[in-house]
């Protein structure tokens, strides 16, 4: 599952940190004389790519196995699928839109800004068409969310079974939205005092149609139509989605056409039953909305492994809360023996990706290495075996368990569970 092979330079790199301890570069009066140092490289001996080689900008080829990946064995079409944002191989806490998980149940459609029409009917005073025009020419605010897949980590339920933190946690991204709020749009139809839910729908054929309730809706609930500042991707609902901070991905419907106000949720009137959390007694928790407070170690991780042998080693992950900010997260490289609070690196800001960093010198032993996060309500991720206790076996959604990596003194990374 590695994804780079180690270069000679890395192997040469790998060499000189293990004898001297502690020491992370090479000396410069080193004996054996380094061509790249030594030699004129032909980068320096040509012209580079002249300005209009690529009009929109990709990663350079060296990075290009920094992509999304699906597992084919998870759903039946690709159509109806969903692949991961390869997390293990990011930085920072934001996902560049390119490499952000998706989860289509129909399909990413193409739809251009004058075909675009959003309604708002229902229980309001002016049931309403908005064109994308008109959303421009609302008040824009911004704002930076995690969306999770309630199904993240889903397949890891019963057993450490895929290897990598981008299959077992990268149904997830980060962006910077920008848009108009929905309380805006909301105000602009009138809601009556009725109205106590809002059910959203997409334009796509699944239509993914879930119901809010009124007090989210009115709260920081964005019609988006910006992220990292350009348009959204197609296959993030171009040209407009909803923005539902620290809520599962689902509620989060792209290609947005309907917002229907309502005195009840549309679900229990139509007695369906989607993304509920099975309990072992049989009985189902339901409108379990929020993603409670995870994290994971990113690198090393499984498809991050350690190429450089004993000594300096940054350890580094992400952390989020649905439920606010992170206010800590501790590291143990012990199995969960002992933990050591880690860095958080710029800033936790609420319902969003919060990235930590630890520094330690590492011994070149074998290391049980996990991360825990800590939300800024008091809230403290679980093990694995503490949810399993409560929620048992039969259940697919909301996993915010303390993952485990296996770290062997070769510096390969293996996904285990401890006792
Ligand atoms: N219209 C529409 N909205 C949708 C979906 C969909 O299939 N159709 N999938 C939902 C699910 S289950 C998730 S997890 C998120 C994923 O958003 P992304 O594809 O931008 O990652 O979109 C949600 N919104
Ligand atoms: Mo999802």
């Amino acid at each position: 599952m590695t994804d780079e092979p180690a270069t000679s330079r890395r192997a040469f790199l790998a060499g000189t940190a293990a004898a001297g301890a502690g020491l992370v570069a090479t000396s410069a009066t080193a004996q054996t004389p380094d061509p790249l140092i030594t030699e004129v490289q032909e980068w320096a001996s040509i012209f580079g790519d002249p300005v209009d080689a690529t009009p929109y900008g990709m990663p350079i080829e060296f990075e290009s196995h920094v992509v999304r990946r699906n597992v084919e064995w998870l759903t039946e079409s690709t159509a109806s699928s969903i692949n991961f944002t390869p997390i293990h191989a990011l930085e920072g806490t934001i996902t560049p839109q390119g490499c952000a998980f998706e989860r289509h149940h129909s399909g990413a459609i193409s739809l251009s800004k004058s075909d675009y029409r959003l309604m708002i009917n229902g229980l309001v005073d002016k049931p309403l068409v908005f064109t994308f025009e008109d959303l421009l020419r609302f008040p824009r605010q911004i704002t930076t969310a995690f969306c999770e897949c309630a199904a993240n980590g889903g397949m890891e339920w019963g057993g450490a079974q895929l290897e990598g933190c981008q299959f077992t946690q990268g149904m997830i991204h980060n962006m910077e939205y920008t848009g108009v709020m929905l309380r805006d749009l909301l105000a602009e139809a009138g809601v009556q005092t009725e109205g106590k839910w809002v059910y959203v729908e997409g334009a796509d054929a699944s239509s993914n149609g879930r119901s809010i309730p009124m007090e989210k809706a009115l709260d920081d609930v964005m019609v988006a139509f910006f992220a990292n500042g350009e348009a959204l991707r197609k296959e993030h609902g171009y040209p407009v989605r909803l923005v539902v901070p620290g809520w599962e991905g689902n509620m989060w419907v792209k290609w947005i056409r309907r917002i229907g106000v309502y005195d009840q949720a549309v679900e229990s009137r139509e007695e369906t039953s989607k993304y509920t959390d099975l309990m072992p007694d049989g009985r189902a928790r339901k409108w379990t909305w929020v993603m409670d407070a995870k994290s994971v170690i990113t690198s090393p991780s499984p498809q991050a492994p350690i190429r450089h042998g004993a000594g300096p080693l940054v350890i580094t992950g992400l952390a989020w809360s649905g439920n606010g900010r992170i206010t800590r997260v501790d590291v143990s490289t012990d199995g969960g023996n002992t933990w050591t609070p880690a860095r958080i690196s710029g800033d936790a800001k609420s319902k969003a990706l919060t990235r930590f960093h630890h520094d330690i010198n590492w011994d070149g032993q074998e290391m049980f290495i996990m991360s825990r996060a800590i939300d800024e309500t008091g809230y403290v991720q679980p093990t694995k075996q503490a949810l399993r206790d409560i929620r048992g076996l039969n259940n697919v959604y909301h996993n915010n368990s303390i993952q485990t990596w296996w770290v062997r003194a070769d510096g390969e990374v293996e996904n285990v569970e401890i006792a």
